[in-house]
């Protein structure tokens, strides 16, 4: 190390640190986009953006309208309601509301306007395929992570007519009624040809693998994924517990593809908002350090949603050497806790995570969420490494590139491995 590359100043430092998260591109590895190929799956614009969910739920705090009333309007009806609600009658204060008016700004639209008439005539004169590009070089990111569900009639008809799919959009294998909801899951299957039952036996299973080699094939996933609720627990006597030791542990094995488990969501508590009706729910650790310790072979994402549940989950990766903990997801995803999330891990586990995903449903929002991480994760690591300066240690601007290169892809690219083939 030529110690002349020494930073020597807070300043330096804070300089530096900014400097690197804001020059390093991401690998943003869970989002619920499409490409442009996948036409109306593809959600982007100003009518997209302010119909995003976590503003759904937001509008009921603000106005007398009915979710019943609120489902009945077009989509731009409703956007007018809620632009009208949240940033014209009140100050766009939460996350979710700020996150527009991020958006808004770095395109060079006014986030004051009365109604949304110049934000559309923007959005009217672009294409998709155009704004993809802009919108991953105003966010920096490089490659994202889909999330694909083969149950989902609109997404799979996509790829069963070899929809194109650009490498840097990869794939996730979604499973969610696989494990949680097998009777539709197998429902699913049985129409589509394949002889599984409810009844979890060896013909089942062996049924339900060649369904998922079908997909695996097609979709070359990065890894397997799935949301579980808060009450997951492993092992228990539910057909989940068969599903994953018979099924999914030995298919991500053979084929050394990770599993992602998304634990913590109270799905529809209330179901009148539909996807904006979901909450969360503590759920236990011990259940994922037992999965790691029984698949020593596989290799664990994990994202817990209870803010709860967070200081367990570093404590489990520094036990497993097969688990990574990614992630402020969707009720985390808020600056306050994303600091509180990322010092702590810092402190417990390094450089060895992922600090944040984006979780992005709209195109848009790739630019408002890591310009907004970005700024908070930048925060937090600047004080771990204040204190190493303290101490005189002699950093340099290579090793904090190095750490938040980790950081931002080099620990998802190292875990996915061979899996994936990822832009050099
Ligand atoms: O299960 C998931 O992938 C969740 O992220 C979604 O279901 C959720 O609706 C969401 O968009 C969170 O940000
Ligand atoms: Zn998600």
């Amino acid at each position: 190390m030529n110690l002349s590359d020494k930073l020597v100043t807070a300043a330096d430092l804070q300089r530096n640190v900014e400097e690197s998260i804001q020059q390093s591109p991401v690998i943003d590895v869970h989002t619920h986009l499409y490409p442009a190929s996948f036409k109306g799956l593809c959600l982007w614009g100003i009518d997209e953006l302010v119909n995003y969910h976590y503003l759904v739920a937001e509008l009921f705090r603000s106005s007398s309208v009915s979710p019943e009333e609120f489902w009945k309007l077009s989509k731009s009806r409703q956007a007018d309601l809620i632009w009208e609600a949240l940033f014209v009658r009140n100050t766009p204060l939460s996350e979710a509301c700020a996150g527009v008016v991020t958006v808004m700004v770095k395109l060079g639209l006014d986030p004051c306007q009365p109604n949304l008439r110049q934000a559309r005539e923007y959005f009217a004169g672009l294409t998709a395929e155009k704004y993809i590009e802009r919108v991953f070089s105003l966010a920096n990111v490089k490659e994202i992570v889909m999330t694909n569900d083969p149950f989902n009639p609109a997404e799979r008809t996509m790829w069963e007519r070899n929809a194109p799919c650009p490498e840097n959009f990869h794939r996730a294998l979604r499973m969610d009624p696989i494990l949680n909801d097998w009777g539709k899951a197998h429902t699913a299957m049985s129409a589509a040809g394949f002889d599984t039952s409810g009844d979890v036996g060896a013909r089942t299973v062996s049924e339900a693998r060649r369904f998922l080699e079908m997909w695996i094939a097609r979709l070359r996933p990065v890894y397997l994924a799935v949301s579980l609720p808060y009450t997951f627990t492993y092992p228990d006597h539910s057909p989940r517990t068969r599903l994953l030791r018979e099924l999914v542990l030995p298919t991500c094995q053979q084929h050394g593809i990770p599993l992602a488990l998304m634990i913590g969501v109270s799905r529809a508590v209330n179901p009148t908002l539909r996807d904006a009706g979901d909450s969360v729910g503590y759920a236990d650790t011990g259940s994922v350090e037992r999965i790691c310790l029984e698949n020593p072979e596989v290799r664990f994402l994990v994202s817990m949603l209870s803010r709860e549940n967070q200081h367990a989950l570093c404590v489990a990766a520094r036990k497993f050497g097969n688990l990574l903990p990614f992630g402020c997801w969707w009720f985390l995803n808020n600056p306050s806790i994303v600091r509180e999330i990322t010092s702590e891990r810092l402190e417990m586990l390094g450089a060895t995570t992922v600090p944040q995903h984006s979780d992005a449903r709209i195109l848009d929002q790739l630019i408002y969420k890591w310009a907004h991480s970005r700024r908070t994760i930048s925060s937090a690591l600047y004080e771990s490494y204040a204190r190493l300066l303290a101490e005189g240690y002699p950093l340099t601007r290579a090793q904090i590139d190095q750490d938040v290169e980790r950081m931002f892809s080099g620990n998802f690219r190292q875990w996915v491995g061979s899996a994936a083939r990822f832009a050099s």
